[in-house]
């Protein structure tokens, strides 16, 4: 049975499209207070609006890029004192530059994965689980991707930053052993949200491309399966998930239906 987490705080990093969009409708729709995070402030806020509106959601919205190490610091230690006791954290931002072979691919596409994917989620990590540490409760929920458990022609970097998204969620599971607070890692396969679209710098026919012919998951899907993990009993620690659209089996391996 799942337990209530209304009133809980959630802060949801990436929380102005795709998954992190869902997970805050979702989380919303069951009650939770939600501290929206993301570097768009527009989406972020027509997002809280919707929220208030629907379901009388109590929403902080923070402009924030979670690459500055300060600018992360200072956001999570200036909370209103109301907002500061976060109970779940999803580390959701994340984002692909390229599709270029390791040997030639721009430094600054790899700057950039890896410092949001890897540093980023290790800032906000390091700036809420003391919280959670002393308070004794908390949930962190980290998004990895298949692409963490294997590795594509072109991907070799976003790849890594999503193996190192794995590891991290590993070690602070074992970091955290003797404490009540819980980790989950994550690792859906195709998305159909803004990720490609980002990948391939706004070109919108090569992004709908990747998921032509196939129906892929949605970002509810996702945000489906994080609210059942954050919704287990507190001794119930749901570590690792692998969500597939059925039309997939690994990253090679996809079923294309002719349009
Ligand atoms: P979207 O592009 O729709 O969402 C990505 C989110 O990350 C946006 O809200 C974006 O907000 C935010 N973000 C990116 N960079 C930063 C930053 N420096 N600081 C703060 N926020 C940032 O893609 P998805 O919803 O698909 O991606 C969410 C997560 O899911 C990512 O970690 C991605 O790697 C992962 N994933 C996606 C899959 C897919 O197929 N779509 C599959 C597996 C995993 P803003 O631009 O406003 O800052
Ligand atoms: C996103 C899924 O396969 O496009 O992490 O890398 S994939």
């Amino acid at each position: 049975m799942p337990v209530s987490i209304a009133n809980q705080i959630v802060l949801i990093t990436g929380a102005s499209s795709g998954i992190g969009a869902a997970c805050a409708r979702q989380l919303a729709a069951i009650g939770a207070r939600l501290i929206l995070a993301a570097r768009r402030f527009e989406p972020l806020q027509a997002l809280a609006t919707e929220l208030q509106q629907q379901h009388g959601t109590d929403v902080l919205t923070v402009e924030l890029d979670v690459r500055q190490p300060e600018a992360v610091s200072k956001a999570i230690q200036g909370l209103p004192e109301e907002w500061r006791a976060i109970d779940i954290l999803i580390n959701n931002a994340g984002l692909s530059r390229g599709l270029d072979k390791q040997y030639e691919a721009p430094l600054d596409d790899w700057e950039t994965m890896i410092d949001t994917n890897v540093k980023g989620l290790l800032y906000v990590t390091r700036a809420v689980v003391p919280g959670m540490v002393a308070r004794g409760r908390g949930h962190v929920v980290n998004v990895g991707s298949i692409a963490g458990r294997q590795t594509y022609p072109g991907g070799s970097v976003y790849c890594a930053t999503k193996a190192a998204v794995r590891s991290l969620s590993e070690g602070l599971k074992l970091d955290l052993l003797g404490t009540p607070v819980r980790v989950t890692n994550i690792d859906p396969g195709l998305v159909e949200t803004e990720f490609s679209l980002v990948r391939f710098g706004g070109d919108s026919d090569r992004a709908k491309g990747v998921y032509q012919g196939l129906t892929p998951l949605t970002g509810d899907d996702v945000a489906d399966v994080i609210v059942f993990a954050v919704t287990r009993p507190a001794h119930v620690n749901i570590s690792d998930l692998l969500l597939l659209p059925t039309d997939q089996s690994s990253v090679f391996h996809v079923h294309r239906r002719a349009e």
